[in-house]
């Protein structure tokens, strides 16, 4: 029949050997399910890979420490490369002698990648606290699914070398990482307190009392050294984001906050942060509901990508809305991350204690943030 003729192949095969065919289709069908299932897009991978036990924690205790306690719950906490092995290892042993072979603080080292057994060692070699080597799992360390790719690339080569980083996507991770996930890291559960530490940075002046002590005695929960202002083209939308997050959570906002240090006469953003790569602070602030509640806003706005939003204003915005100003402190301690240094002001501390030159302290410089701060008085304290 002509009508039979001119049926495609499959419809003709259908009706001549249906049962065949049926086994066939549905053979083909298990084999999807079995693909789809088996191998799981990137995000739902790291969700199962994410925080393996043997990435958690590597370290040997050091014998030394096996009885200490510490009159804090703290931990320095290192975001690292392995390749940033000795820069690393050269800021670790100033630390160590300018402050921590007298308190013995532990460490936790993360990575985006497995440390390896060089790197490892010779941060066992360099610290006398117990060492924790972390991994950050990849939903912690990517691009949201939500945010729209191609978009967040045209961004990229658009800033390209405007600014620091412009055209880096990994630059990118790292400030989302630590804007919202670095606090939450299992290796950190433990702690109530951290300091942050990067590779390259100095510590040039002994530190001769303990500031994670200092916070908990005193209630304060943020601490830093060094304040500047942001490149204005990685910020475009924060500031309206941040407004339409308190206009959809004023109960989160802190009565007598200092959002008044970061604005402008006009009510915009001046750019003032606190530098984060310098930040001692209680770990309890980042898991606070509108810490999370902001970040998780934040996020979902794509900014990271979209823009270039750093960790240091996301941090410093969250701080302003937050808290009130006894809440910070100004730690006016020996820190160089280049190209900026604070230096302490007392010239005798400092002429006894330091190798850095006074005049140079960022806080003299017209980037500076530090005076406003420090002269927005007790009024709102
Ligand atoms: N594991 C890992 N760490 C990174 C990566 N990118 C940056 N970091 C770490 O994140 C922190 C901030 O990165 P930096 O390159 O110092 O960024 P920055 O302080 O803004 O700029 P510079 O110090 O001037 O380069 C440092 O502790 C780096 O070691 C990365 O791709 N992987
Ligand atoms: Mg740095």
């Amino acid at each position: 029949m002509p009508a039979v003729q001119t049926q495609p192949g499959l419809v003709r095969a259908v009706q001549t050997q249906p049962g065949l065919v049926r086994a066939v289709l549905l053979l083909a069908a298990l084999a999807a399910a079995v693909l789809l299932f088996a191998r799981p897009p990137p995000v739902w991978r790291a969700r199962a890979l994410a925080y393996a036990p043997a990435d958690l924690c590597e370290s040997r205790l050091k014998p030394a420490n096996a009885n200490l306690t510490h009159p804090v719950r703290a931990a320095f906490v290192v975001l690292a490369r392995n390749s940033e092995l000795h820069t690393l290892r050269a800021s670790i042993r100033q630390l160590e002698d300018q402050f921590n072979a007298r308190h013995r603080y532990p460490y936790v080292f993360l990575n985006d990648e497995p440390f390896t057994a060089e790197f490892k060692q010779a941060m066992e070699w360099a610290t006398t606290g117990d060492c924790h080597f972390g991994f950050v799992p990849y939903e912690h360390w990517s691009m949201p699914p939500w945010v729209d790719r191609p978009r967040a690339l045209w961004a990229m080569r658009a800033m390209g070398a405007t600014v620091p980083y412009g055209g880096s996507e990994s630059y990118r991770k790292m400030c989302r990482f630590e804007s919202g996930f670095f606090y939450r890291h299992p290796l950190l559960d433990e702690y109530d307190y951290y300091w942050r530490v990067e590779p390259g940075v100095e510590f040039t002046c002994a530190i001769p009392y303990d500031p994670f002590k200092y916070l908990a005695d005193t209630g304060k929960l943020y601490g830093f050294a060094i304040s500047l202002r942001e490149f204005p083209a990685t910020v475009r939308t924060l500031w309206a984001t941040t407004n339409a997050f308190r206009a959809a959570y004023p109960e989160y906002i802190a009565a007598n906050n200092t959002l008044r240090w970061l604005t402008t006469p006009g009510g915009e953003y001046n750019m003032c942060h606190f530098w984060s790569n310098m930040e001692i602070a209680s770990l309890a602030f980042f898991r606070s509901p509108e810490y999370e509640a902001y970040f998780d806003f934040l996020d979902r706005a794509g900014g990271f990508f979209l823009e270039r939003w750093g960790d240091a204003p996301v941090h410093s915005l969250a701080v302003a809305m937050f808290l009130r100003k006894s809440q910070v402190h100004f730690f006016d301690i020996g820190y160089h991350h280049p190209p900026f240094q604070n230096c302490p002001t007392d010239p005798e501390f400092n002429a006894r204690h330091c190798f850095c030159n006074q005049n140079r302290s960022a806080i003299h410089n017209s980037d500076s943030c530090t005076r406003a701060w420090l002269e927005l008085g007790p009024s709102n304290a």
